[in-house]
């Protein structure tokens, strides 16, 4: 059973792929022609996600899977936030938004010391799958991670915010870990482990 991703991130798609890897679904990223023009404009995850997975349907005639995710700070009043990806502008590299992300942290007084008083986070994922364009039951599952953010990054693996992430009762930064690693906690990984079982319940 192949499986379109309405998505042009790699990183997501290899994430997502280890969790489906025992299983027959086989999930394909779209190609970016099918998802030009398409705008993430809502407010929250959910609606992000519903309208990447319907345009894609819309697009192929058939069933899709979004995922929306982001990082959320509460101190920042939740930024990034469904602007994760375009905190620091439009085509923001990783580099760029996590820069930002320390600049904002540090307008608000956190230094960095102790690292036990770093500022509360956490990752959150939506993934979407809809049988069809006009399909009215879409599946939803979602996940959330909580950490701390770390001012200094650590880690050169994963992507995003990762080298910035310290998981709760972790020692390691996201991006210190390997995928499997991750997987097993991630906002990505509790999302698409429940995905994976509606899917193959069906
Ligand atoms: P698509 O919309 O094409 O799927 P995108 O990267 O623009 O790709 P989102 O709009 O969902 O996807 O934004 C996700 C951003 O949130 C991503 O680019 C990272 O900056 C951040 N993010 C999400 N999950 C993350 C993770 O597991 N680790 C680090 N950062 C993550």
């Amino acid at each position: 059973m192949n499986i379109l991703l309405a998505s042009s991130n790699r990183h997501k798609l290899k994430e997502l792929r280890e969790i489906f890897a025992d299983t027959p679904v086989n999930i394909e990223m779209a190609q970016s022609s099918m998802l030009e023009g398409v705008e993430e404009s809502a407010p929250t995850f959910v609606e992000n996600a519903l309208i990447k997975a319907r345009a894609l349907a819309e697009k192929v005639g058939g069933p899709a899977l979004a995922d929306d995710s982001g990082l959320v700070v509460p101190c920042l009043n939740g930024a990034p936030g469904v602007y994760s990806s375009r905190y620091c502008g439009q085509n923001a590299s990783d580099a760029e938004n996590n820069a930002k992300l320390v600049r904002e942290l540090k307008r608000q007084g956190f230094s960095g010391e102790p690292e036990k008083s770093a500022p509360e986070a956490f990752f959150y994922c939506v993934l979407v799958y809809l049988e069809g364009p006009r399909y009215p039951t879409p599946l939803m599952c979602e996940g959330v991670w909580r950490g701390r953010i770390v001012l200094e990054p650590r880690g050169d693996s994963g992507f995003g915010y990762d080298p910035h992430f310290l998981p709760r009762d972790g020692a390691h930064t996201a991006a210190e870990l390997s995928t499997n690693e991750k997987n097993a906690h991630s906002h990505r990984g509790q999302a698409c482990r429940a995905m994976r079982s509606l899917i193959l319940s069906e």
